[in-house]
This record gives structure tokens, sequence and C-alpha cells, in this order.
């Protein structure tokens, strides 16, 4: 038989009820379901019932009033925010915003179309239409032009043009005629996108190689209403244990223990802070998993206890392969349990992985998370808290399983093809949970490489078996802030890359740059140089010292940062194309590279190599964040960059709360919250929060949390009456006036002496003989004003003139 493409024709019948529209058109079922005022669901199947996707989605349709009215052409949906227009003759879906602008419509001619299996939705390209997210996809800030896959992959070595990678998620956002929408395509078959690629631009597409067209319209006034909106959809991040913001120190593998004891010595020796150190493969018996070699590691308690003692954690590593020996008692429950994948036939599939042949836990299947839950407490009992899931794609040697094995799939018995996608995300949800279910009203901290749409919500990601490389570097960043926008705001990248080996300098620079990542953790491959913070030279581990100090100053705002992810969404790193999305600039060069933490700290990732820098400023006034030097936005710079001097800004109006260096996160601070706020004539705010940074109390109000106000204009600083029972850990609030001319200022009424101090948000980096042909930075920012008090629970304003 010869398939032609079949697009979707005109509407036979239809019924709205409860404001949901359904019906036929050319032998096709359709459904189109308001979720709230600005999401509606689209579903069109070619069978009798429709496909179910149970994993990502966890909103359910809201009661909203709409209107729904019919013509002639169309059938229309109104909400508050979106107007569908669902034309007649033939099918065709288009979106508009409350004010008649055109978001987004299908293909006149395509449409929704059938090629065999495969459903596609062509749509109409507006020529400046811009693409941005897809998730952990390799090439530019712009996705327009380019095309990609969704099917899970262990891509080691990857690069630029690598596709497709670890983790799938089939969400974009177009940005047409400045006004930005969303697609979620909620099918986890292999999908594809093309944003105009090979077709002159005649339209975009997207398509699953089966199930059903089942799509979720987002329409959003910022990027960012976008993001929030799908992380209704497919949920948030949980608040991760505050360690997991932490340094974190990775390698394939250090073993056996006195290595491990070493690694975590030299850390506290060298007063570079840290939090956790990783057990890769190596920890396991045979590579066995919820083992231990006794040979290397004859006494794991005693290793993890101490090492709680030093103010670290321990994180291993957990692979989805089961090792198919008798009297391995992890399989023998697997088997008497019914938990592994298999094929039609009923036997169990078997491929060879790590610990040789080895059987896969069917994670799609409740009971078999549910028996993964059980196997954790052998690393709970000893204390673990933290568990990386890798090789989850899922991978095993030769990297091709065959597309009849069969998954539970919440029941529905489906094949590798519709399952592959969510396996590693059931994995890590897995693992999260049975986490859970065994430290009880901790929070355990979980890092996965696959995943899918949702995996947020039980895993923070890496991004794989990088390549030491400065492009290598650019491109993790651009992953992290691309995740970010696909609503998985907590990832990062191998610092110093995982596959060959980093010169000092580009260790320095990646180390510098994942200062401001959300997950920050250097990680090496097996037979490669050492790749601890002072392998490199003295020079490199003072530059990384200070950098790491500087992380650890900057806990509150990341906490912050990391809550605002939690409550809605909001991308910790935002790539430029977030909050600047209309400046046709930041789509282009370096731009493209560049991030804020959170709302007002620009971070410009420059390369190794170069002497001299291009960054794009985007507009408002800007301080560079070591010097407090301002600068003017809007513009190109050619920037000195040296090794130690990576280019960071803070916006006007900025609200950083920062802390005294700790030498891990568990250690006491100062008692003095640091409030740096950089003068503007403008209206920002911040949001502090702070609670026990281990357990869910916050969830029953036991935080801290208040809002810090700026006015330029009004001039006025307020902070809001604390919120919650939770009893902060500073003391005093010393604030930082960067850029203020004013001398007289009143705290709560009362007038304030101002001090002036030199402070150095980053030590400059001491002599090293020779020096490099460069000059040595000092980074002092002398006689800045400050103002200080109690930093009590009520209401704090303060005002000046
Ligand atoms: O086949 O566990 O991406 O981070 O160190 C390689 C060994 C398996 C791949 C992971 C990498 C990890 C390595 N793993």
């Amino acid at each position: 038989m010869n398939f032609r493409n079949e697009s979707v024709g005109p509407i036979s019948s239809f019924s709205e009820h409860n404001n949901t529209i359904e019906g036929r058109a050319d032998n096709r079922n359709f459904r189109l379901t308001p979720y709230n005022h600005s999401i509606m669901r689209v579903q069109v199947s070619k069978y009798d019932t429709f496909d179910q996707y149970p994993f990502s989605v966890v909103m359910k349709p809201e009661d909203i009033v709409a209107d729904v009215s019919e013509n002639q052409q169309d059938i229309v949906l109104t909400t508050d925010s979106l107007e569908m227009r669902v034309s007649k003759s033939p099918f065709r879906l288009s979106f508009y915003n409350c004010n008649g602008d055109l978001l987004n419509e299908d293909d006149p001619t395509f449409g929704i179309s059938w090629l065999g299996e495969e459903v596609t939705n062509y749509k109409s390209l507006a020529q400046d239409e811009i693409f941005l997210g897809m998730g952990e996809k390799s090439g530019g800030l712009n996705r327009r032009g380019s095309s990609y896959d969704n099917w899970n992959s262990d891509a080691f070595g990857f690069n630029n043009d690598t596709d497709p990678l670890y983790v799938s998620t089939p969400f974009f956002i177009g940005v047409r005629e400045g006004k930005p929408y969303g697609i979620f395509l909620d099918n986890t078959y292999k999908s594809h996108f093309n944003f105009g690629t090979s077709n002159n631009d005649r339209f975009s597409y997207f398509s699953a190689s089966a199930g059903d067209l089942n799509y979720y319209f987002i329409q959003g006034d910022t990027v960012n209403d976008v993001i929030q909106q799908y992380a209704k959809l497919t949920g948030t991040i949980q608040m991760p244990p505050k360690w997991s913001l932490g340094f974190q120190q990775c390698r394939y593998s250090y073993y056996p223990d006195h290595e491990v004891y070493n690694i975590a010595d030299t850390f506290r020796e060298k007063k570079i802070p840290a939090d956790v150190i990783y057990l890769d493969i190596h920890y396991m018996k045979d590579y066995m998993a919820f083992t231990f070699d006794k040979e290397r590691f004859p006494n794991p308690k005693a290793l993890i206890d101490k090492l709680t003692s030093q103010g670290f954690k321990v994180v291993v590593i957990l692979d989805p392969g089961i090792a198919t020996k008798k009297g391995y008692g992890t399989y023998d429950r697997g088997i008497e349990k019914d938990v592994f994948v298999k094929y039609p036939d009923g036997s169990a599939y078997e491929a060879s992985v790590w610990p040789g042949n080895s059987h896969f836990t069917d994670f799609t299947d409740k009971k078999g998370r549910d028996w993964w839950a059980d196997e954790l407490k052998f690393y709970t009992d000893l204390g673990l808290e933290g568990f990386w899931n890798d090789m989850n794609e899922p991978a095993c040697w030769g990297q091709d399983i065959p597309d009849m094995v069969e998954f539970d799939y919440e029941g529905q018995q489906v094949t590798h093809k519709k399952a592959r996608n969510v396996y590693g995300f059931q994995m890590v949800r897995a693992t999260y949970e049975g986490a859970r279910k065994q430290i009880g009203n901790k929070r355990p901290f979980t890092l996965t490489r696959s995943g899918f749409s949702g995996v947020q919500r039980y895993s923070a990601v890496w991004t794989g078996d990088n390549v030491a490389g400065d492009d290598h570097m650019l491109l993790g960043v651009r992953l992290v802030n691309s995740l970010g926008m696909a609503g998985v705001p907590v990832a990062g990248y191998d610092i110093g890359g995982f596959v060959e080996e980093s010169s000092p300098q580009l260790f320095a620079r990646w180390l510098a740059v994942a200062t401001f990542a959300p997950f920050f953790r250097v990680h090496s491959m097996v037979n490669v140089r050492d790749s601890e913070p002072w392998a490199y030279g003295e020079e490199v581990e003072e530059i990384s010292r200070n950098y790491i100090n500087l992380r650890y100053k900057m806990m509150p705002y990341l906490y912050s940062l990391f809550y605002r992810a939690y409550q809605n969404g909001t991308p910790i790193n935002k790539s430029l194309a977030v909050d600047y999305t209309n400046d046709p600039e930041i789509y282009h060069g370096n731009a493209q590279d560049e991030f804020t933490l959170g709302d007002w700290l620009l971070v410009c990732p420059t390369t190794s190599q170069q002497q001299y820098s291009k960054i794009y400023i985007p507009e408002g006034n800007w301080y560079r964040f070591f010097t407090d030097e301002r600068v003017k936005g809007s513009q190109h710079l050619v920037i000195e960059t040296s090794m130690e001097d990576l280019p960071v800004y803070a916006k006007e109006g900025a609200i950083i709360p920062l802390q005294s260096v700790v030498q891990n996160t568990h250690e006491t601070h100062d008692g003095e919250m640091k409030l740096h706020i950089y003068h503007g004539q403008v209206k920002t705010s911040q949001q502090y929060f702070e609670d026990d940074g281990e357990t869910f109390d916050f969830e029953h109000e036991d935080f801290y949390r208040r809002e810090i106000v700026f006015d330029g204009n009004a001039r006025q600083i307020t902070l809001s009456e604390k919120e919650g029972s939770f009893k902060s850990a500073f003391k005093n609030l010393k604030i930082y006036l960067h850029g203020f001319e004013a001398t007289d200022f009143k705290i709560n009424g009362q007038d304030t002496n101002i001090s002036t101090e030199d402070i150095r948000l980053i030590e400059p980096v001491t002599e090293f003989d020779p020096l490099p042909q460069r000059d040595k930075k000092n980074y002092l920012i002398s006689d800045i004003k400050f103002i200080e008090t109690e930093l009590i629970d009520s209401e704090i304003e303060i005002e000046w003139s």
C-alpha cells in the first residue's frame, strides 16, 4: 500500500458541552478543551478513543466561563485571554489573543494530516516568527530554520549538531510579530519538529510517529507567562535540599574509599567550599545496583558518616539495568515481583550493559516503581539522600532496543515506541518517590540524564557526556537556558568537560560560568587527568576558590530563585529571550549564550582563548558586578577578558541578598544579610525566601518570606513584614547602596548613619610568578556606602532624600 498525505477535511458533526467542543471531521475525531483562560487542548485522532498520555500533564481543566459561538464558516471559542477559531470546512484551527492579534494558525492547505500512522500539524509561518525552547537541543537560541527529533539517546561526546540528545521536551515557544505563544505536543512516540527547514519557509510543523495529535496551545503576554502556564500543565520542581545548591565534585570514579576521604579532606584543608562528593559506578560490586564493592568500600556507613561530619553529602549513581544473576537479591526479588520489561512472548528482555546481561525495570508500571522504592532502602539505611540516575534513555551496548519490547505504561501495555521517551522520567520518578518513602520528611536530591516533559517534578537534569572545549562549554550554557524555557529550571553540565581534557584556562572559565548555573558540578571521564579545582595549578585553584566562595555568598539569592521556580516555574537561568524577547540583537553571536541569574545578574560567558570578547548588554543601565563600573545597555561591547574575570553585570534596580562565605551549606554564616541594591530610576522587587533547607515543613508555612521592593523614584526600599513561622538565621541587615547619591537615610522614620566600606564581591587573584601577560585585577569597590539595622520581622522601610 502506498501512503499519500491525507489532510483532515470538513467537519461533519460537532457538539459543545461545558466549553468542550467534540466532533468529527473527515473520519477523524476531535476534541477541543480549554484548561484555563490561556490554555487550549487540541486532540485529533484517527481511532475511536483518544490516546492517553498519563505522565506529563498534572493539570485538570479549570471551570472557566468561556463563550462558544458559531457562524457559517467558524466555530469560535473565546476565553478572557484567548480566541480559538475552528474553520469548519476544512477543519483548521487558528488562535488569537484578546486584542485579536493572530498568534498561530494551521497551514490552510495541509492543516492536520496523516501519513500512514504518522500525524503532522502544519502551521503557517510568519516572516519574522521566532522559535524558542525545545529543552535539551543543540543549535542556536532561535530555532527558526532548524529541525529536531525527540527520541531519548545516549549521545556520548555530542556536539552542536547532535540531535537527539538525552532529554525530550516537545514544547516550544513561538513569537509571532512580537507576541509569544507556546505549543506542547503531549505524545511520547518519537516526534519531529520542523521550524521552516528545507521548505523555504512554506510552513513549520510538528509530528508524532504514531498516536494522536494531542497538543496544548498556550497564550501568554510574555515568554515567562508562557513558561509559567506550561509549568501549570506539567508541574514545577520540588524544593531541593539546600546542600544540592552547593558545589559538587564528581568523577568517574573515585575509589577506593581512601581516595574519597582524601578528596573530602583536601576541600576542607584548602578551604574550597563544597557540599557533595559522588560515587560513580566503581563503588558497586561488578556494577550491580544496590551493592557496594567490599574491597573498595569495606565500610560504606563509616564513609558516609565521616563525610557527613565534614559537611559533605554523598550521591551514588544508579543505572536501570539489573544483572541477571541468581542469588543477587535485587535480581531475585525483581523476578519474584515480576518487574522487568518483556518481549511479547512473555520472556524478559535481556541486553548487555555495565553489569553484563541485564533485565530492565519497568518504571512505567507502579509495581516496578514500588519495587525500586523498597530496594532503595539499601542506600537510605546507610544515610544516603542523593541519587544519580544514569543510562536511563535507556542505554545498553549497541543502543538498539527492539521496538517490540513491551512496557506497562500505566496499564496500557505499549511497545518501546511509545514508552522509550518516558523511561528515564519514570525511573527518576521511582527514585524520587522511593527516596521520599524511605527518608520521611527530608528532601532527597535526584539527578537524571534522561527525561521527558514533567521530569522537573522529580529531578535535576545534567546534560550528559559533553566534551572539554570552549564550544562545548557555550553549548552547555545554551542547553541549560533552553531547558529552563522547557520547564526544567534545575540543570547543569559537567564543568571541565566529561570527554577529553580541559586546559587550565578552560577549566577556570567553565567553573566561573557554572557558578551562576542552577546545578554546579565538576565531572570527568575515566582515564583522564585529575579534575578537582586544585588539579590545574595554583592559579586556577585560587580562581576556582574565589568563584565557589561567590557561589556560597549568593546562597540567599539563589535559594530564593529556586523557591520561585518551585512556585511558578520561572527559570533560574533565563536566556535573554525570556526578558528581552523582542530585541533582535539577542538572537545573534555571543548574546545567544548570555543569560541572567534571576532577574538581575547578567552573565556573559566568554571563552578561554580570547583576550578580548564581544558581549551584548540588553536594555537598561547596568553595573559591572565586581567593580561597580557603570555600563549603558542596548549595546555591544568589546571587553578585555582575563582568566579570572567573567563579565557579570547587575541591572539597575537589582536587589541581591548575599551572605558571608561558608565551607558548606550546613555551616552557619555570620548572621548578617548583606543586601545589595543597585540604584536606578526604576521600581523593582525581589522575593526573599528562607527555611530549614532540608524538610517539607515549609509546606506548612514554616518558612520566612518577604518581598523586598526598591523604588528609585519614590526613594524607598521596603522589606514587607515577614510571612511564615520560620525564624531567619540572619540577625542583622546591612544594605549596600550601589550608585546612590543621597546621604540622608531613614530606617522606619529614624535617621541612620551612613558608613562606607571597601568590599570585594570576588577576590582578586594573588600574584603568580611568572605573570601571564595581563594586568592583575583588583575588584575593589571602594568606599561603598552602607546602612545597617537589626533584621526585625515587621515591615522595614528605608527612605532617603
Ligand atoms: O557508559 O557511570 O553520562 O556521567 O560517569 C558510561 C559512568 C556511563 C555515563 C554518564 C557519565 C558517567 C558514566 N556513564
